[in-house]
């Protein structure tokens, strides 16, 4: 099954898939990294494995060219796609959960951040994780929501924003808050 929310004039359409995101035939993926850009597990790790050695090469050179502290919680960065079919691998740090403090505005740039990458690399198609609900602990209706509504509401030239869902409860949580939005 899939689900589609066509976007209003100036924002992405937005499509949810059950799947694998390395597999997609998309021009930039987004990885839910760590501010090390060095690798990691989860669709990290599947992506460095997937992509090949040329992305952790290029993720070295940016540490040593603009980000010698890493990458900040929120923000977003692009490199090759080494062999994946997406061009490029937008790589952007969510925030750890947090059960005290609101780190919502965080998860919220890490999905405005990544559109803007995508526009400076005139990226028309994206495919998106489910950004901190992973290892980083975040609950997956609220990720959904957080991320539906940021992308819905995101001025960019991206015609297509696809969230790629790994199993059938990140799908449900991503479908039930695209239903809410509508
Ligand atoms: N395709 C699509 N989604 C996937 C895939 C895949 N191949 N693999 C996992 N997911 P996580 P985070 C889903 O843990 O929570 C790494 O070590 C997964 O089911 O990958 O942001 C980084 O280096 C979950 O719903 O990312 C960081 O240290 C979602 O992707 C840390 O994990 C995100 O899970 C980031 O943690």
């Amino acid at each position: 099954a899939r689900h589609l929310l066509s976007g209003r004039p100036g924002t992405a359409a937005i499509i949810l898939v059950r799947g694998d995101i390395t597999e997609q035939w998309v021009d930039a993926i987004v990885n839910a990294a760590n501010s090390s850009l060095l690798g990691g597990g989860g669709v990290d790790g599947a992506i460095h494995r997937a992509g090949g050695p040329e992305i952790l090469d290029a993720c070295r050179a940016l540490r040593a060219s603009h980000y010698g502290k890493g990458l900040r919680t929120g923000q977003a960065v692009a490199t090759t796609g080494g062999r994946l079919h997406a061009r490029s691998v937008i790589h952007t740090v969510g925030p750890v959960w947090s059960a005290t403090e609101d780190r919502s505005a965080l998860l919220a740039s890490c999905y405005r951040e990544s559109l803007r990458v995508a526009d400076q690399l005139d990226a028309n198609t994206v495919a998106f994780p489910a950004i901190s609900t992973g290892i980083y602990g975040w609950p997956l209706d609220d990720g959904a929501r957080i991320a539906i509504d940021t992308v819905r509401n995101t001025e960019t030239a991206v015609r297509e924003a696809r969230f790629v869902l790994f199993d059938d409860r990140a799908y449900e949580s991503f479908a039930a808050a695209l239903r809410a939005g509508e």
